[in-house]
């Protein structure tokens, strides 16, 4: 069973593995960590990550990226229509009303769903994971930032079964760094002393996220998590771009904003400016040659202007500093630490605002690009049965308070009740009583659409069915459990009729059911009262006389795929790797070739020179230049079968000399060695 953590990030994924005792991470094919969130669409195959960073610019209708954000959000949401604008490629509408991205592939156009295209990248991970292990890949942990909603979570869980991946868990980005962080540490204090409180930062392209974490030995306890969605290191990149858009319009009458491609080489110079800015405080030079219309630009910027410039974004680093220390009701004095992670944070400018808040040197003892990605793949060592490692115990938060409404016969004809409250602990199962005499739907939404980061607050309908009254005609009781799983996903999980048995006792029996982890207040509501059980303890059955009867629950999430377009979408992915290998092997075969005319070629007037006469080598020599042309004329687009017979008869006539030279080196060799025996 293989143990992997992946971090899917706006811009960069990492991937880290349990191999031989311990966590790394590890490089793809281009000895690269960072895999690029990159997918290009072509007319014969599909690149992914690096290979499809190099088509940014030259295939740019068809290169995705920057679609982290569009999980679970539906084409109209303000979100997605503020991106489409700044996007290469084009959005689409969906029939289901999702988010599409729309590309031509294998010559026709294509509007793919995110999970799709996240369904790919993750295709690529799982492969450079296998070819990393050398064992098949289906166990792992994958990030998603705190702040993701249902929707996002359930639609990064479908791209995960899309891909073929087996996720074990859905982790918060801060919560992995917090794992990465804390398993290792040898000093946290004892259960019974009072806990370590860290605080947990991280910056990457897209968002800024922040969590206060508790630790004991052992166990971790997120006590808050805030965050900033749209304050990410391409905000800055972004500002470079304005300005120098601006500066080249006046400097050398270009509409650099008319130019897609020219817009992009600007944005990932810009990018590379402000890394160089944030380890250089001197005026820097930006130079691009041949950047539009002939022309080179040419322009300079220092770090103290750039700040100024940027002065909107780093006002906004403060408040989710500020709300995650109110919500975890510490003061400064009682933190520990503030460790910082993600590629943004890397700005001197953001690292002061940090540390000036809190009033202390902020510590960088994480690795800020790989501490996501190996706190996923300790998680996923922790929940592997066949991996041994220390036992630690996750507490997560739900970000946003969940509440469930449904009919009933009060005055306003609805009755309600919060599930689950802001920061309450995840994972979680509580139990929810209703008396009932037919069938019922529970919608379940979030209850404070103000600070929610996603404009609809439904979460789904849940339909009990199978409800009927008592034989007597009273109300039926009906046990509904309502979970918050290891993803962060919520739903209504399973509900149970209570058919009362003769000769048994009033409610009261019912309601003794052991509350194995009763904390905080408890949810006496019209029509339900509030149970909450610790989803580990599943514990002692109560011995009442009562018979429990399974109802089925149906549940109408939105945004959700369809479970049979999920299947095909799955199908589809494997048909899409069977092609991108079908190209591979292909050109493969196509470059053995090329490589073996070069390589004779070489040889033939070099090494081989002594080993052939003169007559076959002019005739070999000739018959290299034929294939080298035929390779760029008729033989540019032959089937994989072509290129191997082309290959095997020039290799009938180079093989016997390469025998012939072979022979004569291992001659003297074979003297030497046997010299060295007697
Ligand atoms: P997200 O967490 O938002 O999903 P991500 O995980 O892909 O995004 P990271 O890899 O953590 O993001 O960080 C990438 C960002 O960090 C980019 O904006 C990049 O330009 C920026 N960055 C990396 N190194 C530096 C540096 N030395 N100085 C400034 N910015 C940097
Ligand atoms: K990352
Ligand atoms: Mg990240």
């Amino acid at each position: 069973m293989s143990v992997v953590g992946i971090d899917v990030g706006f811009q960069n994924c990492y991937i880290a593995v349990a191999r031989s005792g311990g966590i790394e991470t590890i490089a793809n094919e281009y000895s690269d960590r960072c895999t690029p969130a990159c997918v290009s669409l072509a007319s014969k195959n599909r690149m992914i990550g690096n290979a499809a960073k190099s088509q940014i610019i030259t295939n740019f209708k068809n290169t995705v990226h920057g679609f982290k954000k569009f999980h679970g959000r539906a084409f109209d949401d303000p979100f997605v229509q503020a991106e489409k604008p700044k996007l290469p490629y084009s959005l689409h509408k969906l029939a289901n009303g999702n988010t599409g991205i729309k590309v031509r592939y294998l010559d026709e156009d294509k509007a793919f769903t995110v999970e799709q295209i996240t369904g790919m990248l993750l295709t690529k991970l799982k492969e450079t994971s296998e070819s990393a292990l050398k064992k098949p890949v289906v166990d792992c942990v994958i990030s998603v930032p705190s702040f993701f909603t249902d929707a996002e979570r359930r639609s990064v869980f479908d791209a995960t079964q899309i891909a073929g991946l087996n996720c074990l868990r859905l982790i918060n980005d801060t919560t992995a760094v917090a794992l990465a962080y804390g398993i290792y540490k040898q000093d946290l204090p004892t259960p019974e002393e009072r806990p370590r409180n860290v605080v947990f930062v991280d910056m990457g392209h897209s968002s800024f996220q922040v969590s206060i974490t508790a630790f004991n030995k052992g166990k971790l306890k997120v006590l808050a998590t805030a965050f900033d969605l749209y304050l990410g290191g391409r905000n800055f990149d972004e500002t470079l771009v304005d300005y120098f858009c601006e500066e080249f319009k006046g400097k050398y009458k270009l509409n650099v904003r008319d130019n897609p491609r020219a817009l992009l080489r600007l944005h990932q110079e810009c990018e590379k400016l402000k890394k160089l800015m944030s380890a250089n405080s001197s005026d820097l030079p930006l130079n691009i040659e041949c950047f539009m219309n002939d022309i080179d630009v040419s322009s300079r910027m220092n770090r103290m202007q750039f700040e100024d410039m940027c002065a909107q974004y780093l006002m906004r680093v403060e408040m989710p500093l500020k709300a995650a220390l109110e919500q975890s009701k510490l003061s400064r004095d009682d933190i520990y630490g503030v460790e910082i992670v993600g590629g943004a944070t890397r700005m001197p400018a953001i690292k002061e605002r940090i540390a000036k808040f809190f009033g202390k040197d902020i510590s960088t003892t994480l690795n800020a690009d790989e501490a996501v990605a190996r706190g996923c793949a300790l998680q996923c060592a922790i929940l592997s049965p066949a991996f041994k490692v220390r036992e630690f115990s996750i507490t997560d938060v739900v970000p946003f308070p969940i509440t469930l409404r449904w009919k009933s016969p009060t005055e306003d004809g609805l009755g309600e009740c919060e599930v689950f409250s802001k920061n309450h602990a995840a994972p979680f199962s509580k139990v929810i009583t209703f008396h009932k005499k037919e069938p019922f739907d529970l919608e379940a939404f979030y209850s404070c659409p103000q600070e929610l980061p996603y404009p609809d607050h439904r979460i789904g309908r849940f339909s009990v069915h199978n409800v009927v009254p008592q034989p007597d005609g009273d109300s039926s009781k009906v046990k509904v459990k309502v979970r918050v799983n290891v993803h962060g996903i919520f739903s209504v999980s399973s509900a149970s009729l209570i058919e009362k048995q003769k000769g048994e006792g009033e409610d009261m029996q019912i309601d003794s059911e052991p509350l194995v982890q009763n904390e905080g207040r408890a949810e006496e509501q019209e029509g339900a009262s509030g149970e909450k059980q610790d989803p580990a303890a599943g514990g002692s059955k109560p011995k009442v006389k009562v018979k429990s009867i399974d109802l089925p629950i149906v549940a109408n999430n939105i945004r959700q795929l369809d479970s049979d377009v999920l299947s095909n979408f799955v199908e589809y992915e494997r048909q899409m790797i069977i092609q991108d290998k079908l190209v591979k092997e292909l050109n493969d075969a196509k470059n053995a070739v090329e490589e073996y005319v070069y390589d004779l070629r070489d040889k033939l007037c070099g090494m081989y020179e002594k080993y052939v006469t003169e007559e076959d080598s002019n005739r070999l020599t000739l018959m290299l230049e034929d294939t080298e042309n035929w390779l760029y004329e008729d033989g540019e687009d032959q089937p994989k079968q072509v290129y191997e017979e082309k290959l095997e008869g020039l290799k009938r006539l180079g093989q016997p000399i390469q025998d012939r030279h072979r022979e004569h080196e291992d001659r003297p060799r074979a003297f030497e060695e046997l010299g060295k025996k007697l």
